[in-house]
């Protein structure tokens, strides 16, 4: 599917909305500017994406964002075409701050994963418009260069130790200081982070041809007992200065999760990621009170104030939300401030589920905070860098983004349209006993 959206009233043709005349700016002698169309465009250049362009009254500005859900790209497109894009019509596009809290205050209903990934792909694109508008890249109207790149991490995954092994050289030899490490479990059917066909990929990427959801089976005893030895093997292999990490993807309970945080202790990780549910906030107190294993959580939050509870107790050590799920970079420099007074880094994640104007955003983000940590990154297929050019790019061991103005990132329509949506869902998980188990 891929199609502008379809609008109920022709609000374009009012002159201004209704209690906010006085909103509408003109500012630095500029005329004035209105959101005249959003298109949405749902595509499968390699895999679905999700992109929302906003069209503006000076004739070629636009803006381009990223709003895609994995699992749930429909749910998104149709919030923005049916219910988001009426909203925008008529509104000034650089009052960006103005329009996020319409649109999250606005609706009531607010939060969850499906509004938060709309409205993050609509904050993409006004900051792209205000960037271009501005002539400036995103990362300077946030303040200006911190950094001369961010920092990044690239997937290290095998079927055994010495595979993985094996993908964290091959990721040193092409320039990369931090590495994340996954190994699959004996025993355990299928284990997050290592997909039988693309070792080094996205396992978001593992749908079975009949697009239904695959499932997978965990056991906390076997994942508990092989990981720490994984560690103990690279760090005999490969010495100390290479950074790793691991992602535990929510699966642990608490008590588990500190003793497997405490167990990882002698081997220096980078950081454990995402050791508890997203709901068990308070639980992350018991990892604390056990390790100084580095501690990173967020993907899975939505809001800002998912994250207040973990950052003003100091439970943990980077902030890891998904800016293409918490509404974007609108929200995402709150949490990064609001991590900054607590001693908090960021590490936003960064799959190649979410798409390249999303990337660009992390990095825009990254480069221009005091309290920047570490980045996630993908190298994406060509035909996606087709479809939505203009991904940051890789240099030894840092992501940087272009230098021109707005997010830099654009996308073919004509060329979206030659791949349509496919269905596709993220794998599902269960224990022994047949119940169900997070992924
Ligand atoms: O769609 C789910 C993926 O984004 C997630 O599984 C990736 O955990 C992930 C990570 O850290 O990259
Ligand atoms: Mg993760």
């Amino acid at each position: 599917m891929v199609g502008a959206a379809t609008l109920a009233q022709p609000i374009a043709a009012q002159s201004t909305i209704r209690g906010e005349a006085s909103m509408s700016t003109s500012s630095r002698g500029l005329p004035s500017l209105k959101i005249t169309d959003v298109r949405v465009i749902v595509t499968c250049p390699g895999r679905n994406y999700v992109v929302v362009k906003v069209i503006t009254s000076e004739p070629g500005l636009y803006g381009v964002g990223d709003a895609t859900l994995n699992g749930r790209e429909l749910a998104v497109a149709t919030t923005l075409e049916k219910h988001i894009a009426p909203l925008l019509i008529g509104r000034d596009p650089e009052a960006v701050e103005d329009i996020w809290q319409y649109l999250y205050r606005g609706s009531y209903w607010r939060g969850g994963p499906v509004q938060m990934t709309a409205l993050a792909g609509v904050d993409l694109a006004l900051w792209d418009i205000k960037g271009k508008r501005a002539g400036m890249p995103v990362y300077q109207l946030l303040g200006g260069r911190t950094r001369r790149g961010a920092l990044c991490y690239t997937h290290a995954n095998g079927a055994d130790f010495a595979e993985v092994e094996d993908q964290v050289r091959h990721a040193m030899e092409r320039g990369f200081k931090v590495v994340r490490a996954q190994v699959a479990i004996p025993g355990l059917e299928g284990t997050y982070g290592v997909s039988s066909s693309t070792r080094a990929g996205e396992p978001a990427l593992q749908t079975p041809a009949n697009g239904l959801p695959s499932t997978e089976l965990f056991e906390p005893g076997p994942y508990m007992r092989t990981v720490p030895k994984l560690f103990a093997y690279l760090r005999t292999k490969l010495g100390d200065e290479i950074e790793l990490l691991h992602d535990a993807h929510e699966r642990l309970a608490p008590v588990e999760a500190a003793r497997f945080a405490k167990e990882l202790e002698p081997y220096h990780l980078f950081y454990l990621e995402d050791p508890l549910r997203p709901e068990y906030k308070e639980s992350f107190r018991l990892i604390r009170e056990h390790s100084t294993t580095p501690i990173a959580m967020g993907e899975l939050f939505n809001t800002l104030w998912d994250c207040v509870p973990l950052i003003k107790e100091q439970l943990i050590d980077y902030i890891r939300c998904d800016l293409g799920h918490i509404g974007a970079i609108t929200n995402a420099r709150k949490v990064a401030a609001l991590a900054e007074a607590f001693q908090v880094k960021t590490a936003w994640h960064g799959p190649a589920d979410i798409g390249p104007p999303t990337h660009a955003a992390n990095v825009h983000v990254d480069i221009s905070i005091p309290n920047f940590g570490v980045q996630e990154m993908v190298f994406f297929p060509e035909i996606t860098q087709e479809v939505i050019p203009g991904a940051p790019e890789f240099k030894d061991g840092y992501m940087v983004v272009r230098d021109v103005p707005g997010l830099g990132t654009d996308v073919n329509e004509e060329l979206a349209k030659k791949y349509p949506y496919q269905r596709a869902y993220l794998p599902t998980a269960r224990r022994r006993d047949g119940s169900v188990q997070d992924w």
